[in-house]
C-alpha cells in the first residue's frame, strides 16, 4: 500500500516537474523572441535623433513594443510586423540589429533626415515585402544582398543620395510590384535582367544618370502601368511596336534624355495610354497618325525638337 502510494506521489511531482519545465521552455523560447525584437528596436531608439522627443518618450521598455508608437505587431506571434516612422521629422540611421525583426513585413521611415548605408543584416528580413525610404539621405550603392529579399514587392528609394551602377541589380525580385529609384546618383547601362520581373507594375527611375538604350525585355512585361526614366541620359531608338506586349500601359515618361529616331506609330496600339511625355529628346520626322486614334490620352509632351504633322 505504501510502496503504491510512495508511486503515486512520485508520479505526481514528476509530473508537475514535467509540466513546470515545458511551460518554462515555452515562456522563455516567447522571452527570447520577444527580447529580440524589444533589442533590435531599443538600438533603433539609440540611431534615432527626435528633436520633438516623441520616440524617447514613448519607445518605453515599461509598456509592450506592440504598443510603442509606430509600431504594428502580429495578431498570431506578437512580433513586429510593421514599423511606420515617416513624416516624423526625425533623424538618424539604420542599425544592423533591425535585421533582428525576423517577423518584419513593412518598413517605411519615408519623408526624414535618415543617413548613411543601409546595413547588410537587412538581407536577413525574409518576409519583408514593402521597404519605403523616400525623401531622406541614404547614401551607398544599390546593395547587391537586396537581391536576397525575394518577398518584396514594393521597393522605393526615391529621393535619396544613393549611387553607382544599377546595371544587373534587379533581376531577382521575381514579386516586385513597383520600383521607385528616382532623384538618385545611379548610374550605368539597364540590362535585360527586367524580364526577371514578371508582376512589376510601375517602374519609376527617373532624374538618374542612367545612359544607353531601353532594354527589350521592359516592353514585355505585361503588367507594366507606368514606366518613368524623365531626365536621364538614355538613347537609342524605341521599338516600333513599343506596346503589342503591354495592354496595362497608361503612362510613358521619357522626357529629358537622348532618344532618336522616329516617334514608333504603333503608339496607336497603346490603346489605354493617358500621358505620353516625349519632350527634350533627339526625335525627327513625323508625328505618326495613328496617334490621333489614341482616345485616352490626357496629357502629351513633345516639344522641344523638330518634329512635323502636329
Ligand atoms: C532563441 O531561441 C532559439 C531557439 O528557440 C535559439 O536558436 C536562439 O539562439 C535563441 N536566441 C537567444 C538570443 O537566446
Ligand atoms: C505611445 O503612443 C501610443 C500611440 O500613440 C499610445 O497609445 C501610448 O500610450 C504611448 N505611450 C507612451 C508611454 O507615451
Ligand atoms: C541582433 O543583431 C545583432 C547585430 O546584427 C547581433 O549582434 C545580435 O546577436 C542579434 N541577436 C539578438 C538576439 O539581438
Ligand atoms: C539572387 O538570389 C540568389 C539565391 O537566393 C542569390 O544566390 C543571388 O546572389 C541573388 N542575386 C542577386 C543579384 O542578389
Ligand atoms: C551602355 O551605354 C553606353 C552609352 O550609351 C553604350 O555605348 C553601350 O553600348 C551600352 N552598353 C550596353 C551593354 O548596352
Ligand atoms: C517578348 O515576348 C515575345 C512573345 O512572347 C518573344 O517572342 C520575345 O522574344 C520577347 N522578347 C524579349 C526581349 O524578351
Ligand atoms: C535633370 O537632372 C539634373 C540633376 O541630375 C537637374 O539638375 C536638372 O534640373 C534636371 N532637369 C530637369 C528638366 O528636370
Ligand atoms: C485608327 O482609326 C481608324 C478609323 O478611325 C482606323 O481605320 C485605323 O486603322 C486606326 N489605326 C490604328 C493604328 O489603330
Ligand atoms: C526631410 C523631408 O523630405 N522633408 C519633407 C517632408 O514633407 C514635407 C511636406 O510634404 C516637405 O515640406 C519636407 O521638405
Amino acid at each position: 500500500m505504501q510502496t503504491i502510494y510512495f508511486l503515486f506521489v512520485g508520479a505526481l511531482v514528476l509530473l508537475h516537474f514535467i509540466a513546470t519545465i515545458s511551460a518554462s521552455i515555452s515562456i522563455a523560447n516567447n522571452h527570447n523572441n520577444s527580447a529580440s525584437d524589444l533589442n533590435a528596436l531599443l538600438a533603433f531608439k539609440a540611431a534615432i535623433f527626435d528633436p520633438q522627443r516623441i520616440i524617447p518618450t514613448n519607445w518605453s521598455t515599461s509598456t509592450s513594443v506592440c504598443s510603442w508608437i509606430g509600431i504594428t505587431c502580429n495578431a498570431r506571434h506578437h512580433r513586429v510586423a510593421a514599423i511606420d516612422l515617416s513624416y516624423m521629422g526625425i533623424a538618424g540611421t539604420i542599425p544592423p540589429q533591425l535585421g533582428n525583426l525576423s517577423f518584419l513585413v513593412r518598413l517605411n521611415v519615408m519623408n526624414n533626415s535618415f543617413h548613411g548605408h543601409l546595413p547588410p543584416e537587412l538581407s536577413r528580413l525574409h518576409r519583408l515585402k514593402h521597404i519605403e525610404l523616400a525623401s531622406n539621405d541614404f547614401e551607398g550603392e544599390f546593395p547587391s544582398w537586396l537581391g536576397a529579399l525575394t518577398a518584396l514587392r514594393y521597393l522605393s528609394f526615391w529621393d535619396n543620395g544613393f549611387s553607382g551602377s544599377l546595371s544587373g541589380r534587379l533581376s531577382n525580385f521575381t514579386k516586385l510590384e513597383t520600383i521607385w529609384l528616382g532623384h538618385n546618383f545611379f548610374t550605368g547601362n539597364l540590362s535585360e535582367e527586367f524580364s526577371a520581373l514578371p508582376k512589376l507594375k510601375f517602374l519609376e527611375i527617373q532624374q538618374n544618370q542612367l545612359v544607353g538604350p531601353l532594354p527589350r525585355a521592359l516592353f514585355n512585361l505585361s503588367s507594366l502601368q507606368k514606366i518613368g526614366f524623365t531626365n536621364n541620359s538614355l538613347s537609342g531608338y524605341l521599338p516600333a511596336h513599343i506596346c503589342d506586349y503591354l495592354p496595362q500601359l497608361q503612362g510613358i515618361y521619357l522626357s529629358w534624355n537622348y532618344f532618336e529616331g522616329e516617334i514608333p506609330s504603333g503608339i496607336g496600339e497603346c490603346s489605354g495610354l493617358q500621358v505620353l511625355s516625349l519632350s527634350y529628346n533627339k526625335f525627327r520626322g513625323y508625328i505618326p497618325k495613328e496617334f490621333w486614334n489614341l482616345t485616352t490620352l490626357t496629357e502629351i509632351y513633345l516639344g522641344g525638337y523638330d518634329l512635323t504633322g502636329l
